[in-house]
């Protein structure tokens, strides 16, 4: 099974599902549905997405009934992308190898289009015509991972610690799983929901969500040290530069790299709930978010 190919066909799919959740174009104020489209359609692995669909077969649902949520997920991700790189954040100007939101349209413009993003994404989520037990789950879901207890807060607590020296491993890791780790395993909790998984199955989900949502971070800090910023499409250094404490600070390259190694194995341990051949695909994404060079 060769899962950059399985990563490379779903992405084309979710690529083409996305603009067609789009609305149509505006008389006036086009500027903001155009920072919108190009936040969308400029790059990106699409990686919540790929989980949520995923998720959704491994319980042995249809994985084409996720595409609303997959879609809504990418959406804040998006924004959330948008929101951090504006100079008020992150102050970045490369984001998916192309100017970010607010260098190309204004920072203004990129506050609105993160906003429309996010609104968009429970526009979308609103209208989907399914099960209304499990939409609301889905919803409710998605709304807790991004909001003020979730990836906001941990988005907050990521700039409370920019330039202190204090900050402990408890504090890197508890903002890690709210900035990072809470929409990734929404993203296959609700994958779960949608496709009619079980309880136990739901939880074992979580649980590799958890693990693999640590672990993503954790690689993301080690290619801000050693990545290459033209196969990673963004800045690189960008932590040193902003006195950010990191996993490579506290474990250096090789010890960050065999922390991530740690939660995958946790992450696959988790799965054992899901026949063999179910399995594999969500095995094979975990790896490779240990082995990405991007
Ligand atoms: C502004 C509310 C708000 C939240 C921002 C996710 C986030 C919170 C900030 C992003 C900063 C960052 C670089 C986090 C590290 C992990 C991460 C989310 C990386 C980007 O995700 P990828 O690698 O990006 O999946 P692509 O472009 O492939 O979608």
């Amino acid at each position: 099974m060769d899962i950059r190919e399985y990563l490379r066909e779903k992405k084309e799919f979710i690529d083409r599902e996305l603009l067609k959740f789009l609305p149509r174009e505006p008389e006036y104020g086009k500027k903001l549905y155009q920072a919108v489209k190009y936040s969308l359609t400029v790059g990106g692995k699409r990686l919540r997405p790929i989980l949520c669909i995923t998720a959704c077969q491994v319980v042995g649902g249809d994985p084409l009934s996720a595409t609303t949520p997959a879609c809504a997920l990418e959406m804040i991700h998006t924004y959330s992308l948008v929101h951090d790189d504006l100079p008020a954040m992150d102050n970045d100007t490369l984001r998916r190898g192309h100017p970010t939101t607010w260098v190309k349209f204004g920072e203004a413009t990129a506050v609105l289009a993160g906003d429309a993003l996010l609104n968009r994404a429970f526009e979308i989520l609103a209208d989907w015509n399914f099960d209304c037990e499990r939409k609301v789950k889905v919803i409710s879901e998605i709304s807790k991972a991004s909001g003020m207890l979730g990836m906001v807060l941990g988005q907050q607590c990521d700039l409370d610690a920019e330039g202190r020296k204090d900050v402990s491993l408890k504090e890197l890791l508890f903002i890690h799983r709210h900035k990072t780790g809470r929409l990734i395993t929404a993203s296959l909790v609700s994958g779960g929901i949608t496709g009619g998984g079980s309880k136990e199955e739901i939880e074992a989900l979580r649980r590799f969500g958890d693990s693999v949502g640590l672990a993503f971070q954790i690689i993301d800090d080690v290619l801000d040290v050693v990545g290459e910023e033209e196969k990673l499409g963004k800045n690189v250094g960008s932590d040193a530069q902003k006195g950010k404490i990191t996993f490579v600070s506290f474990f250096g390259v090789e010890g960050a790299r065999k922390r991530a190694e740690e939660e995958v194995n946790k992450a696959i341990e988790s799965l054992k709930v899901f026949p063999k051949k179910e399995r594999i695909y969500l095995e094979e994404i975990a790896r490779f978010i240990v082995e990405r060079e991007y």
